[in-house]
């Protein structure tokens, strides 16, 4: 299939993907669950995803631009590289992305799929209906003809819902970019891996990005910013809890802390409480006291090893097809197959 001229594309028609909401009332309450056991834990925590309300998700959007924050572009370069050997390594039909993706990294492979000729279809899996619905808009500005579907589900709900296929031969990529992977701890990395291969046949393809272990100081600069946007962005987790759970954590009575550790090979943010406190939440029947210094940790972010990725890989039924690296070896992506 040739390219479309540029402007011809964005004057079509944006909004006609088909997006589903998959109900999922237990999630609802494993989640008032999660709350609840995190911060009666020692050390409290917080599950990463609270992260992205609205506000959220428009601060994670800045921190991807900042001068210290290396992935985002890191990734994007890797991809403008090899999207075209991606393409004809996969040669699927079907891209199926987790997370309803930035435009831009998702734009750059759906052109070099559709440069090799076959139709394609492309779904996103993503918790925000509203995020499905921004990125559905902008990939069918541009590909007005592109089949684009999306999932408004979490991941494994919406793995499993796209398990039985209506075209059964129609080869499929998995897309797991930005090194989400890393928010996961290795149990869960373990479930997740299972989780995505039981929903691929023999032959299809994923393609997940890592970020790389490295300079330690890099990396604590990546989540330290000069500006405080990644501060912003941790101390939200705290106003979206307030909103969803009737909480009253006051946001100026806690410190942003981001710190890597080198036996686990991962950076940490931890909020730290200025002041001995109590905080109510109602919605929960909660009420939690915090000593003065005390941490709540809200995230884990892993830094990989490409050959120890590939083996976890290969225990999970997969087999790896290529793996590509930046010039610093930052970042990477693998190509692994399901067999
Ligand atoms: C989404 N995730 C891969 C980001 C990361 O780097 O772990 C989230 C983030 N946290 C702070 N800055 C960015």
């Amino acid at each position: 299939m040739s390219e479309p001229a540029a402007g011809a594309d964005f004057a079509a028609p944006a909004e006609s993907a088909a997006i589903r909401v998959l109900e999922a009332p237990e999630n609802a309450e494993a989640e008032r669950q999660e709350i609840l056991r995190g911060l009666s834990a020692r050390p409290k925590r917080l599950p990463c995803r609270l992260f992205y309300d609205e506000r959220g998700s428009r601060l994670f959007e800045r921190i991807c631009d900042l001068p210290e924050y290396y992935p985002t572009r890191t990734e994007h370069g890797l991809l403008a590289e090899r999207a075209g050997e991606i393409a004809a390594l996969a040669n699927a039909g079907h891209l199926v992305e987790l997370g309803s993706g930035s435009a831009t990294k998702t734009r750059l492979l759906v052109d070099a799929f559709r440069r090799l000729g076959p139709p394609l279809a492309y779904t996103a899996i993503d918790v925000s209906e509203s995020s499905l619905h921004i990125a559905a808009a902008a990939l069918l500005a541009r590909y007005p003809a592109l089949d684009v579907h999306g999932v408004a589900a979490t991941y494994e709900t919406g793995l499993d819902a796209l398990a039985t296929r209506a075209t059964p031969d129609e080869r499929r990529l998995v897309l797991f970019l930005g090194s989400t992977i890393g928010n996961l701890d290795p149990a869960e990395t373990s479930a997740f891996l299972g989780r995505v291969r039981a929903s691929l046949a023999p032959g299809d393809g994923f393609l997940v990005g890592t970020d790389l272990e490295k300079d330690p100081a890099v990396i604590e600069a990546a989540y330290n910013d000069a500006q405080g946007v990644t501060a912003a962005f941790n101390l939200n987790i705290l106003r979206h809890v307030n909103r969803r759970f009737r909480a009253d954590f006051a946001l100026d009575a806690f410190a942003h802390v981001a710190f890597y550790r080198r036996e686990l090979r991962q950076i940490e943010m931890h909020l730290e409480s200025q002041a001995a406190q109590r905080v109510t939440l109602a919605a929960l029947g909660l009420e939690i006291e915090l000593a003065a210094g005390e941490r709540i940790e809200t995230e884990i972010s892993r830094k990989f090893d490409l050959d120890r990725f590939g083996a976890e890989l290969a225990r999970h039924g997969f087999e790896v097809a290529r793996q590509w690296t930046d010039a610093k070896r930052w970042f990477g992506l693998t190509l692994a197959r399901a067999i």
